[in-house]
Parts: structure tokens; C-alpha cells; sequence
């Protein structure tokens, strides 16, 4: 590279910021088939007891990334972080392990180092509760003239919540004294610790450094501490910023991600934890959706998705993948992540190659997809959009941050979740009305053992104001369903709040009359027991709780202290001195320990190196064998590394991967908001939501400053806003910026008559600088023309470094293979050159 003046250092840092300002033009349509109007709740059949309520948190991170994709919203810019070279670590690491005779092992990861930041706690004039009374804003409410009235105004109790931009009158509760303080200070500080066993990452060397263009995160976002900006952010590898803004509704707490390093991964993100919820009674729930949200900021969020990695440190090709469902009836989108998968076909025993991903929420058919697990199929994981106290962490979860490319994960971390286990592939891929046992539900008249026997429940069927939308009417009536949207209104037997078999300070007492019992090794069972010389009152349910323990490969149960042993496969058994039977599940509903082996699976799990279909696994790069359980150098390191005798490829500088096939960039690359894949600094036209390349011609029409321009170049793609008003404001605040600084003395585009030459190729490369052609793939933007940066140079007298070549190609460029042009007609080149050389000359 050609040595770099002063001068085109400011260039860089102006591009910089520009190509942050096309984030900054996202746009989101309405989606389409939204359900209309809100429908409520009337009239249920006949409800036998309470119904099980926990206090959950409804998180609104979807509605967020919706509102950052907003015109005028940033979602998050790029600062490049120095990672340690391989080879260092490798030198200490080794050093210790050739004298037991165990290789080397190239593994750089360390747990993963989060800095909390509380600075911004309490400290915003217009966002914080400070005093009861106060009134402050949620999003970004319209200011008011006259000063009294401010709406609209916020209903803290809406549910479902709003988020919608409103002015919030503060009460004693959203004001974070020190008690909650402290509540906060420890809930997070539990939180880093868990993703600390959790999850490894490569560390960042030396400083974590941050760029601080602009706030970071949502709802005013907080201002980057200076010093972080210039010093860096010493033993971290993911700074949260911490706030206490109240919310609305039950959204405890909410977080985004707004700074990413070259490589995608998240190091600085926004956490907000409402005041009001941080009482001692909500600690559990709090836990719980701290782990959720800040599983947001690392990764689990839709835009993230376009930055994964494979194994080679690539970008993956393919994240999720959307498609109509026949067997559903609608759209659904699904994560196709290759450890998503493998881990999803063990918890379901789905081994058929029907099973292609696991889904990803639809909102309950609102159109959108988003950043969570479908509840219909993962219901009490903590990555579904509700969370409570009975919150888990599965496997699943774990997988889809280790896919991501960015992260190692301890999977001993992951929590059992037991819905849907082993029920085979038809349980993932068939409408709910197709489930079987306690998972489906047909008539409110009945009650039953809900899916993992723990308690008795009932069946909650509700009528709704309005129609359901087609694919969820599983009853005659449109508009009868289950209760909850989010799990695609399926109709499964729910808990009696008063109704588990395990809690013994349980509101109901156990009934003697039918040999009941509660406790930890209680479960539901079906049951007509009935002690001799008494009868089941009309009112008592076909089910019970009774104990049980697995012994010698059998289930046993006991009534009154009398242990019987089960058929092997369930069945009745009588007990003495009671009428009736008492039904046995099957061995294995309750003492399953190892995977059920069910149908196509693979013995040693193709040891979880590999995913398993029919019967046979087939190995993730890296491993091989018939059990994929060696580790192999794929292409033998590519020439690009040396291959260690237990399979572990150690590359050379300059490239990376799981084979070394992978080239790293110059770290200027995400300076200009690129991102680097295999060695090239990309800027995608789908990092920019909203965006797409787009027949260029049919921008035209929408253009008003740069259509003349872009009138010379119709052959082909641009990457550009996909709605038209976007890309009137993408000219106002990207392309009429540039132009300014390509300007000498900043004239302004209003006087560009009487500025000649300089003026129109200043303006034709803000317009290709602002709006590059697409590739023949129609993503990756093209360059800018070498030669259309040598002709501003010459018509402007300009300093501009052409050389650069992450943002110009290189001299070589051939036809069509970047965007704009140089060499201009006949009548040009003449007056550029007399202006050439002019300039040259008075510079002299
Ligand atoms: C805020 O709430 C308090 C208490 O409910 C009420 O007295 C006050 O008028 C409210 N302020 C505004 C501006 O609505
Ligand atoms: C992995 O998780 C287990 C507990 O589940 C924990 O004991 C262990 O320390 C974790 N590993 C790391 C490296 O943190
Ligand atoms: C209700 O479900 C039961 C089994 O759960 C089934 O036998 C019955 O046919 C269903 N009734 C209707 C009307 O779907
Ligand atoms: C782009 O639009 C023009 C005119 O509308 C049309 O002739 C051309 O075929 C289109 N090109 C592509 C690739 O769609
Ligand atoms: C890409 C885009 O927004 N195109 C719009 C430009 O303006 C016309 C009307 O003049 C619209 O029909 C296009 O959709």
C-alpha cells in the first residue's frame, strides 16, 4: 500500500461513518397477515380449577430490531480486535502436555470475559425515573410544544406489551434506588458467571476496543465512556452497558447488540433492566431472563444470523431457511445451524431426513420471524419469547451460539428440557392436532397427566373475538384454540395451579380416599382407584398422584406404601383394599435415562461429532470414521498449516479455519464497515436490512440527485433500499454527505452549476460510493472503479488514496467488475486533463 497522507486518514474515517449511515436507512414494512385487531379472550368452557399462573417476561427483542430497522436507527457498527496468534499459546499449552504424551491441541479459547458498565445507571435527564412524577420517554415519542401535554401516553400494564414510542409517568416503583441497585449488581454479575462456564471465545488481545461513533443500543442507547473509546476496555470480550429505563407490560429487562468485531461477533451490547421489577420476589425470573437477553446480544438474534461462521471461519452459507410448509400450511422459518440439528434430532428422536431444522417463532403467525425458538416446540426453553421460573437452557440453545462460529459452548451447562423428547420425528414436523397423549387435547370436559406426569391439568380451550387465521384451526370452529399465540394456539393439557404431584405445600391436599400421595417421586397417573366400601365422586378426575422409582429395568409404583411392579410397556394394576386400577406408564416415559433409541438413530450418537440421519452419520468437517468419533486435518491444512498427528491443523500467519484455508484481512478492513470472509473485506448488500440489489433501472424513477448518474450504468444491479422513500432519504443523508467532503471547501450540492467538472465527479463517486453495483450473485457490492477515483483525483485536484483497495478496485479492473467508470467520453478527458494538469501545477 502506498504510503498514506494525513489527508486520506480523514477519508478513511469519513467512509467509515457513511457506511454506517446506510445502516441507518433500514426500513420494515408492516407485516404482512397480521392477525386483525387483537383478539381477547371470552367465555371458556367449564374450567374445573385455577389454572397454573407463573409470572413470566415477555421479551420484546423482535420489536426491537424492528424499530432499529427504522429509518434513521443505527443497529450496530464494526471495530476490529487484535486476537492472539496461535502460535504463542500453542508454545505454553504444549510445553505441559508432551510430557504426559497427550498432543498438542490448538485450542485458543478462554471463557468468555464480560464487563459490566453501570455508569449510565440513573443517569439519563429524559429517559430515568428520578422522582415519582417524573415523566420520560419510551422510544422515541413525538416532543410536544405545549409542555403539560405529552402523548401519547405509556400504559405500564398493557399486556400484551406495546412497544411503541410514549411518554411514561414515573412511579415510586421505577425509580432504582439501592436495594435494587444491588439486586441488579448481583443478578448481572450471576449472569456473566454463568455464560463464564458457559461459553469460551478466542480472547481479544490487549484492550477491547470499541469505536463509539454514536450511543449504543436502543431507546436513546447509552454514550460510550470516553476513555473506552480511546483506551480500550482492559480483560473483556463483551462490554454491556448497563441502564434501568422502566418498561411496559411483563418485560422485565431488554438488550441489543451494537458493536461487532471483524468476525461478527458481538462485543458491546445495551442491557435494560426495568426498576420495577427488580424486587426480591421476581430474583428466579430475573436469572432466568438475564440469561435470555444477554443470549440476544451474543448471538441469538436474527441479524446476527448473517454473521455466523462455518468451521473454516467463513460465512456461513445458509442460517435459516424459510419456506411454505404444506403439512403446517404456512410460511415457517427454520435454523438449518448443523449442531441445531444434530442436538435437535437426539431430544426429539427425530432421525428422519424430513427433519430438516428447528423453527424459529412466528409470533404466532404475524409473518415475522425472529430471534426465537418456536413454543409450540420448545415451550419452557429459555429462548422461546416468554420466559418463566421453569425456564431451561437445552442444548439446542447452545448449539445454535457454538454454530455461530464464535464460540465454544460447556455443554454440561445445558438444563434437561423434557417437552417434546423423543417423540419422534412427526412431533416437529405435523400440525399439533396430530400430537399424541398429553400433548393434544380435544374437550375442555376432561382433565389428565400433563406431558412430563408431573402434575394434574386441564384442558384450556378458549373462544376468541375473531377467527383464527386458517392454518391454526384445529377445532370446527374458527375461532376456538389453545390459549397461548406463541404456541400456535395448540390445545395441550396445561397444570392446575394447584395440581402438581411434587409440591407438597400444594394448595390441594392429596386425596386420601384414592391412595394419593405428593412429593419429589410422585407422578400423575391415570387411576379409577378407590379405597374398598367408597366411591369416586363425580368430581374426581381419572388421575392421580402416586409414587414411583425405577429398579432392575422396572417401574414401580406405589399406593399406600405398597410397592407393585409395572408391565414393562404400562398397563393396569390393582392394589388390595382398593376398587379400581391404577394405569402404568410405560418404562420409559419415566425411567428413560439414555436416549430413547428410536427409530434410525445412531449407536455412540456418532459421538456428537456428526449428525445422524437413518442411521448413519455423517461427519462435520473435521472428524471421521463410522462413529465420527476421529479427528482428521481436512485437506491436509491446504497447504496453509501443518497437521498434527491428532487431527488438529496449525496454520500458518495470515490464515485460519479448521484447514487453513481461510485467509484473514488487513485490519483496516472493518474500519470502513466491511467485514472480512476469507480474506476480503465484504460489504454485503443483506448486512443492511432492508436493502437489496435490485435491477438498476427500476431505481431510477426514485432517484432525484444521483439519477443522472446511475442512468449511465442501468446494466446490471445496485445494492440499494428496497423501498423508495428510503432511498430518497439514503441520497439526503449518505450521498449529499459525501459529496460535501469530496468537495474541496465543502460547497454544497446547491451551487454544483457553477462548480463544472470537480462538482459532477465529486457527485458521481458519492452516488457509487453510496450506491454500489451487486455482484452476479447479487449481494456482495462491488468496488468502486479504480479509475472512477483517479478521475475525481485529476477533475478535483483531489488526494484521495485509490489504492485503498477495500473500498476502490485495483487498477487491473475489468469490464462490469466494479461500480462506475473512469475513462469518460472524448469531451471529458480533454477538460479533466487541462484541469489536471492546472492543478498539478498550482499544487507545485
Ligand atoms: C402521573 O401520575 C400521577 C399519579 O397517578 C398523577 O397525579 C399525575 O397527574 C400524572 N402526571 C401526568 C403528567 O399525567
Ligand atoms: C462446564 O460446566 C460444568 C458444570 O456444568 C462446570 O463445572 C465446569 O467448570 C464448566 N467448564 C468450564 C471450562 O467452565
Ligand atoms: C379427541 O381426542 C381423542 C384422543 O385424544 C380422540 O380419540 C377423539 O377422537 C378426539 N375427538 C375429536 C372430536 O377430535
Ligand atoms: C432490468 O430492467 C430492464 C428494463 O426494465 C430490463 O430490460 C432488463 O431485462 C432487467 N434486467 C434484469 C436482470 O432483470
Ligand atoms: C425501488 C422502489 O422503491 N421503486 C419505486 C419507485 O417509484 C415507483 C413510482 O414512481 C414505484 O412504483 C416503485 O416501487
Amino acid at each position: 500500500m502506498k504510503a498514506v497522507g494525513g489527508n486520506s486518514m480523514k477519508w478513511r474515517a469519513y467512509f467509515v461513518i457513511d457506511l454506517l449511515l446506510i445502516e441507518l436507512l433500514l426500513c420494515v414494512k408492516a407485516s404482512d397477515g397480521e392477525l386483525s385487531g387483537h383478539l381477547s379472550h371470552s367465555g371458556n368452557g367449564p374450567v374445573l380449577r385455577n389454572s397454573h399462573i407463573f409470572s413470566s417476561h415477555s421479551c420484546i427483542h423482535d420489536e426491537i430490531i424492528h424499530q432499529r430497522r427504522r429509518p434513521g436507527r443505527k443497529e450496530y457498527s464494526v471495530s476490529p480486535q487484535n486476537y492472539k496468534q496461535h502460535d504463542s499459546s500453542r508454545f505454553s499449552y504444549a510445553k505441559g502436555r508432551t510430557l504426559l504424551g497427550v498432543p498438542p491441541k490448538v485450542n485458543t479459547m478462554k471463557s468468555i470475559r464480560i464487563y459490566l458498565n453501570y455508569d449510565a445507571v440513573g443517569h439519563s435527564q429524559d429517559r430515568d425515573c428520578r422522582s415519582v412524577g417524573d415523566i420520560v420517554k419510551l422510544g422515541e415519542p413525538p416532543m410536544s410544544s405545549a409542555l403539560r401535554i405529552r402523548l401519547p401516553v405509556c400504559d405500564p400494564h398493557t399486556d400484551p406489551p406495546l412497544f411503541a414510542d410514549c411518554w411514561y409517568n414515573c412511579t415510586l416503583e421505577d425509580i432504582s434506588e439501592e436495594d435494587k441497585k444491588r439486586r441488579l449488581h448481583k443478578a448481572l454479575g450471576q449472569t456473566a458467571d454463568w455464560f463464564k462456564k458457559t461459553l469460551s471465545v478466542e480472547p481479544v488481545k490487549g484492550n477491547l476496543r470499541l469505536s463509539g461513533y454514536s450511543a449504543c443500543g436502543q431507546d436513546g442507547g447509552v454514550q460510550l465512556p470516553h476513555e473506552y473509546v480511546e483506551d480500550g476496555v482492559a480483560n473483556a470480550d463483551l462490554v454491556l452497558l448497563v441502564t434501568t429505563r422502566p418498561t411496559t407490560g411483563n418485560t422485565l429487562a431488554w438488550a441489543v447488540a451494537c458493536e461487532r468485531d471483524q468476525w461478527g461477533r458481538a462485543i458491546a451490547g445495551h442491557v435494560n433492566v426495568a426498576p420495577r421489577h427488580l424486587t426480591e420476589e421476581a430474583e428466579t425470573l430475573l436469572s432466568a431472563t438475564l440469561i435470555h437477553e444477554v443470549m440476544h446480544v451474543l448471538g441469538f438474534d436474527s441479524h446476527a444470523f448473517a454473521h455466523f461462521r462455518d468451521e473454516r471461519k467463513r460465512r456461513r452459507v445458509q442460517v435459516t431457511a424459510r419456506s411454505m410448509d404444506e403439512k403446517l400450511g404456512r410460511m415457517v422459518t427454520r435454523v438449518v445451524l448443523p449442531r441445531v440439528i444434530m442436538h435437535s434430532r437426539h431430544h426429539y428422536g427425530a432421525y428422519s431426513e424430513n427433519f430438516a431444522g428447528l423453527e424459529l417463532e412466528d409470533g404466532g403467525g404475524r409473518g415475522t420471524s425472529g430471534s426465537h425458538w418456536e413454543k409450540r416446540l420448545l415451550m419452557n426453553e429459555i429462548m422461546t419469547g416468554s420466559v418463566d421460573t421453569r425456564s431451561v437452557v437445552s442444548k439446542m440453545t447452545l448449539a445454535l451460539l457454538e454454530d455461530s462460529g464464535w464460540y465454544h459452548v460447556n455443554y454440561s451447562m445445558a438444563d434437561n428440557l423434557d417437552w417434546g423428547q423423543n417423540q419422534g420425528t412427526e412431533f416437529v414436523t405435523s400440525p399439533c392436532d396430530h400430537w399424541k397423549g398429553a400433548y393434544h387435547c380435544n374437550t375442555t370436559q376432561l382433565s389428565g397427566c400433563t406431558y412430563n406426569r408431573e402434575a394434574e391439568g386441564y384442558c384450556p380451550i378458549v373462544s376468541y373475538s375473531g377467527d383464527l387465521p386458517q392454518w391454526a384451526r384445529y377445532f370446527p370452529q374458527a375461532n376456538k384454540g389453545g390459549q397461548s399465540s406463541l404456541a400456535d394456539y395448540c390445545a395441550y393439557l396445561v397444570a392446575y395451579s394447584d395440581g402438581s404431584c411434587t409440591d407438597v405445600n400444594s394448595a390441594r391436599a392429596p386425596d386420601r380416599m384414592l391412595g394419593e400421595i405428593r412429593g419429589s417421586i410422585s407422578r400423575c397417573m391415570t387411576s379409577s382407584l378407590v379405597r374398598s366400601g367408597f366411591v369416586r365422586g363425580s368430581l374426581t378426575q381419572g388421575n392421580g398422584c402416586y409414587e414411583h422409582k425405577c429398579r432392575n429395568n422396572y417401574l414401580e409404583v406405589a399406593v399406600d406404601g405398597v410397592w407393585k411392579v409395572c408391565p414393562y410397556d404400562g398397563g393396569p394394576v390393582q392394589f388390595s383394599g382398593f376398587n379400581g386400577q391404577l394405569m402404568c406408564p410405560a418404562y420409559h416415559e419415566l425411567c428413560g435415562t439414555s436416549p430413547v433409541q428410536s427409530h434410525g438413530y445412531c449407536s455412540g450418537s456418532c459421538n456428537f461429532n456428526g449428525d445422524c440421519i437413518e442411521g448413519k452419520c455423517s461427519c462435520f468437517l473435521g472428524f471421521r470414521g463410522d462413529d465420527c468419533s476421529k479427528r482428521t486435518c481436512p485437506g491436509n491444512c491446504n497447504g496453509h498449516g501443518t497437521c498434527h498427528h491428532d487431527g488438529y491443523c496449525d496454520c500458518k500467519s495470515g490464515f485460519t479455519g479448521i484447514d487453513c484455508s481461510t485467509a484473514v484481512c488487513d485490519e483496516q478492513c472493518s474500519l470502513h464497515g466491511g467485514v472480512c470472509d476469507n480474506g476480503i473485506c465484504e460489504f454485503r448488500c443483506s448486512d443492511y436490512a432492508g436493502y437489496t440489489c435490485q435491477n438498476s433501472s427500476k431505481l431510477l424513477s426514485n432517484l432525484s440527485i444521483c439519477q443522472d448518474v446511475l442512468v449511465e450504468d442501468t446494466v446490471g444491479q445496485h445494492c440499494a433500499p428496497s423501498e423508495g422513500s428510503v432511498l430518497q432519504q439514503l441520497e439526503v443523508a449518505v450521498v449529499i454527505p459525501n459529496y460535501n467532503r469530496l468537495m474541496p471547501g465543502g460547497r454544497t450540492l446547491l451551487n454544483i452549476l457553477d462548480n463544472g467538472f470537480c462538482a459532477s465527479a465529486a457527485k458521481r463517486l458519492a452516488c457509487w460510493i453510496s450506491i454500489q453495483r451487486c455482484d452476479q450473485d447479487g449481494d456482495n457490492r462491488l468496488r468502486v472503479c479504480h479509475s472512477a477515483c483517479r478521475s475525481y483525483n485529476a477533475a478535483c485536484g483531489a488526494g484521495l488514496d485509490c489504492s485503498d483497495q477495500t473500498l476502490f478496485s485495483d487498477e487491473e479492473e475489468g469490464e462490469g467488475q466494479c461500480t462506475g467508470y473512469g475513462d469518460v467520453k472524448p469531451w471529458w478527458v480533454h477538460r479533466i486533463k487541462s484541469i489536471y494538469s492546472r492543478n498539478a501545477l498550482s499544487e507545485r
